[in-house]
Formats: C-alpha cells, structure tokens, sequence
C-alpha cells in the first residue's frame, strides 16, 4: 500500500494518556463509588438487568493491582457507523493486554456485531496493528449495523464467546450499539458465562453524552473537517458575492455537529432541530424565516450566504414527524401490500389512500423527487435514512417559490442563486485530530484497565477533557446508569438515552445569542484544516461545545 505522507508522519505520533494509566500495571487500583441507578425507571430496568443494574461507577487510582498479569483473551466489535478514532481504541486495547501480559491476545470481529454472532474474526498482532495507528476509519476489521437482539443472534453470540474461550468483549458503539451491549452482558451473567461485555462511547454525531461522558469520539475530528469546508464555502461566497450555499451536516437525530460547525464559522443561518421542535415550526414557517434573512441581506445587496441544515431536521418538523412516523407503521405493517406495488406513482395514490389526511396533504406537498426518499428502506433499528433525503434540496425549492411571491409583492429585490451540500460521509474517516487520537486511545486502555478488573456491564469513561491530557480521569460507569425506558417499535423497550441539543444549554445560548448579528452582518470564520503538528491553541484545542460546556 502507498502511504501519504501524513499518514507515514502520523505512525510516530504518541498518544497522550491520563496520568493513571501511565504507571506500571500493578500500580494501577480500582476505586468504586456507590451503587447506582438508573436515570429513570428505576423498577423496570431492575427487573430487565436482575444480575447488572446499579452497579457502583468506578475510577482508576495509584494503587495495588491484585489483577496485574492476568493474561486475557479479547475480542472486539466496531458497531454502527464510522467515527475517527475506532483504530486507536483498538490500539489502547492492545497495548494494555500486552503491556499486561504478553501472552494475552486481541481478536477483531469482522463486519461488526454480525462478526460475534457467526464467528468471524482475525488475531490482531503487532504489524497489523502499526499500520492503523493514529489512522482514521474502521477499515482495521470493519464495521457493521447488525443488532445482536433475537435468541438466535443472542446464543450463536455466547456459542462464539465460549468457543473463542473469551475472557471479555469490547463494543466500540453509538448508544443504540451499547444498550446491546449492557443486553448482552446481563444475558452472559445469567447464562453463568464469565465473558465480560465493555463498551466505548463512540459517534460522530455527538449524542452519546451525559454527566459521565463528556463527549463521545470522532465529534471532535468530524466537526472540524466539516468546519474547514464551511469555512472555505464562506469565503468563497464572500468572494463572488453571488451564492446562497445550503449545506447539510451529518447527525441522524440531533444537531450537536450543526451547532458545533455554527459556533465554529458563524454562518448566516444554522437550523437546530430541537429548537424547530420545541417551537413547533412548520416547513412553511421555516421557509419564511430563510427568506427573511435572505431580503434583508439583499437590501444591503449581500445576495450571498451559508445555511447550516441538520441531517436530522425533517424528523423535527411537526407535520413531518407525523408523516414519517405514518410511514414507518404503514411500511412495517402492511409491508406485503407496499412491497408490491410499482414505481412511485402507484406508492403514492396508494399512500393517499392510507394515510391520515394531515400526513396525505404533507407528502403531496413535496417535490416528487424529495418525497421518494422518505419510501426508501428503513435501518436495520426501523429509522428512516435521513441522510438519504435531501432536506437541502427541500429547502432550496421552498425559498425559491417564496421568493418568487415575494418579488411579485413587493417584498423582495434581490438575485437569488443557490448550490446545496451535504457534508457527512468525508469527515467519518479523516485522520482523527490529537485530541480524538489522544481520547481513543485513552479510552481504548481504560477498557482494557475495566477487562483486567474482571467488570462487565461498564462503559468505558475519560473525563475532564478540556484539561491536559495527563489531568484526564479515567473509569467506568455502569451502562444501567444511562438507560431508561423508551417506546420503540410499538412497545417499551431499554435504552440508553439519546443526547439532544439542550435548548438551555451554554452551547446553544451562545449560539442565539449571536445568531441575528451573523444572519445579517457578515461575521464569517474560517477554521482552516485540521492541524497535527504547532502550537497549543492550533492543533489541541477541543471542540466549542465542550469548552462551553465546561464552563470555560
Ligand atoms: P452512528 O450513530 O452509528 O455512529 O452513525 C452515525 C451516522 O454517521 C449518522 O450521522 C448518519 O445518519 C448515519 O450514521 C449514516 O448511516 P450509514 O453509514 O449507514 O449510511
């Protein structure tokens, strides 16, 4: 394989670890705290997870280590999609078995969790392991979306584990992946296995957060590749002064990365999904506050400007909402009938016919193209694709429509001219940043730390992000913890919870605080690329939301 040049400068990079994890192994104790609870439902998640509920968190500490030398045998699962980082975590893992025990071996699943079910995995071993250091993407095994949920799926996983004579499994996952993996750890208790399940918060989209994890990885490198292009959009805009960029950012469902990228370049206008929810506004209602933007830069002859649109947002829509969710049963329930018909035209009089007329009149109302998208396949966890529809398209043909009323009125002078972008999939595998490199493998060695302990039902914590690596706190908290009960799929199931945009939030506060002066008073800023080498502030500064987060 031809190697870049970065990525050939990129093998030597150390990554930083949390003071803790820096001393010998047998240095290294476990502190735990008290029992915990779940953050609701208390009675029903007790009953649900009778051998893993309420665990105590726990941190890392100077200490004795009865455990030290233990040699273990791990494998790993890259679940869901991917994040910057995946390969450091597998790196921290590895280093901590070996540093451990030489004789202690790390083995990959292949494709994701479907690997664990049907026994398919490769030995990760020292020059395999080198060549994805510091390295973005999940190429190392891969990844995949397979829920290991059916008794099927969960006894061909536990016929694997014993097979394979595994002391733990390590999930690397979104918070769908790792409330599987707290399922699988109470399934491999109660089976009276001593496989050991561990999770590490993973997701570009920045949802799997909460007091005990301050963030999930590869948000950081994501957000900033997204921001480097936003950035350089913007001064192209500001250059020719003749475009309205609509740009749409990767986030299934919240619009932590919009937000972060606004904080970042100070775009004109970001949408955030929760806040269109929270105030129930409609597309119409949504088209008029664009196109009010869009008069008034014009009246200063500014016909120019960059939208940020979160992926998420037709999901937070009220009608469409309704809509989707209309789909999502009609789809599932009379999937024959559907499945049968041909082509769009016959899916949609079919539709009519079937829908509420509320959620009827929503789908008639969109472009053909657009409304095609919402028909097509759900996930495997039953969400419809957003990143498959194109809302900045959507976007686009309302304010031009409003736009044309409005010039017939009166209301409107000036040239509208627009591109539309959707950045998602470009920034999922960049070189992760220090501080993503730095993160993942700090928690990929926090997980092997939590395996040599012998804990199960835990995910893997770093805390105290803003501060110097070596200031970093390092544990686990019980996955339990972060769950609570959820309808999914006509019935209550376990979850973990799902971190929206807090509208009271220090990050979103600071971003409506700004956010009339930017729409109207060009304020543009521009990152630039994601830098691995000079100064602090440069090339180690966390993410905005973070910093805001924390008070700092
Ligand atoms: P995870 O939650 O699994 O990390 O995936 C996040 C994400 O990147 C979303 O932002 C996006 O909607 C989705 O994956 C795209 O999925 P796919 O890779 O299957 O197209």
């Amino acid at each position: 394989m031809k190697l870049s040049a970065l990525q050939t400068a990129r093998y030597q990079y150390a990554p930083k670890l949390p003071a803790v994890l820096t001393a010998k192994l047998e240095q290294i104790a476990i502190e735990a705290g008290k029992p915990t609870q779940s953050m609701a439902n208390q009675a029903e998640l007790k009953e649900l997870f009778k051998h893993t509920y309420g665990k105590p968190m726990v941190n890392f500490k100077k200490g004795k280590n009865p455990n030290a030398g233990k040699k273990l045998r791990v494998g790993v699962i890259l679940s869901g999609g991917q994040a910057p980082g995946g390969h450091n975590v597998i790196a921290g893992i590895y280093d901590g078995l070996k540093k451990g025990n030489p004789e202690s071996k790390l083995f990959g699943f292949l494709g994701g969790p479907s690997g664990l079910i049907e026994g398919s995995y490769v030995e990760i071993k020292d020059k395999f392991m080198d060549e994805y250091r510091n390295t973005g993407g999940f190429d190392i095994i891969g990844s995949g979306r397979t829920k290991i949920e059916t008794a099927d799926q969960i006894a061909a996983s536990m016929a694997t584990a014993k097979k394979m004579k595994l002391d733990a499994v390590i999930v690397i996952g979104g918070d769908d992946s790792n409330t599987n993996a707290a399922l699988l750890a109470e399934h491999f208790v109660a089976s009276g296995m001593s496989t050991q399940v561990i999770g590490v918060p993973k997701t570009i989209d920045g949802d799997l957060k909460n007091d005990m994890i301050e963030t999930s990885f590869g948000f950081d490198t994501a957000c900033k590749t997204y921001s480097e292009v936003i950035g350089n959009i913007e001064r192209d805009a500001n250059s020719a002064k003749k475009y309205w960029h609509f740009v749409k950012l990767m986030g299934r469902s919240a619009s932590h990365i919009a937000l972060e990228c606004a904080l970042q370049t100070q775009p004109n206008v970001c949408l955030i999904s929760e806040e269109v929810e929270a105030n129930k506004m409609t597309l119409r209602q949504i088209t008029d506050y664009l196109c009010g933007i869009i008069a008034k830069r014009a009246e200063n002859n500014e016909n120019f400007g960059v939208i940020l649109i979160p992926e998420g947002l037709v999901e937070f829509v009220p009608e469409m909402k309704i809509l989707i969710a209309e789909l999502n049963d009609l789809m599932s329930v009379k999937a024959d009938e559907f499945n049968k018909l041909a082509g769009f035209d016959a899916q949609a009089a079919w539709l009519a016919k079937n829908l509420s007329k509320a959620s009827a009149d929503a789908f008639a109302s969109l472009p053909a193209a657009i409304a095609a998208q919402f028909l097509m396949d759900r996930d495997p966890h039953g969400n419809v694709q957003v990143s498959r529809i194109e809302t900045e398209k959507l976007l686009i043909s309302l304010v031009e429509e409003k736009l044309k009323a409005m010039k017939k009125a009166g209301t409107y002078k000036g040239k509208f001219s627009s591109y539309n972008h959707f950045f998602g999939y470009e920034g999922r595998c960049a070189f992760p940043s220090n501080f993503d490199a730095d993160y993942c493998y700090a928690l990929g060695f926090t997980a092997f730390v939590l395996t040599n302990a012998g804990l199960t039902g835990y995910l893997s914590s770093v805390r105290n992000l803003t501060a110097p690596a070596k200031e970093w706190i390092a544990g686990g908290v019980p996955l339990t913890m972060m769950m609570n009960m959820e309808q999914r799929h006509g019935s209550q199931k376990p979850v973990i919870r799902k971190a929206l945009v807090e509208l009271d939030g220090k990050p979103f506060k600071a971003f409506a605080k700004n956010r009339d002066v930017w729409a109207i008073k060009t304020s543009f800023v521009f990152p630039g690329a994601i830098q691995y080498y000079g100064p602090d502030e440069v090339c180690n500064q966390p993410t905005q939301t973070l910093l805001l987060e924390r008070g700092i």
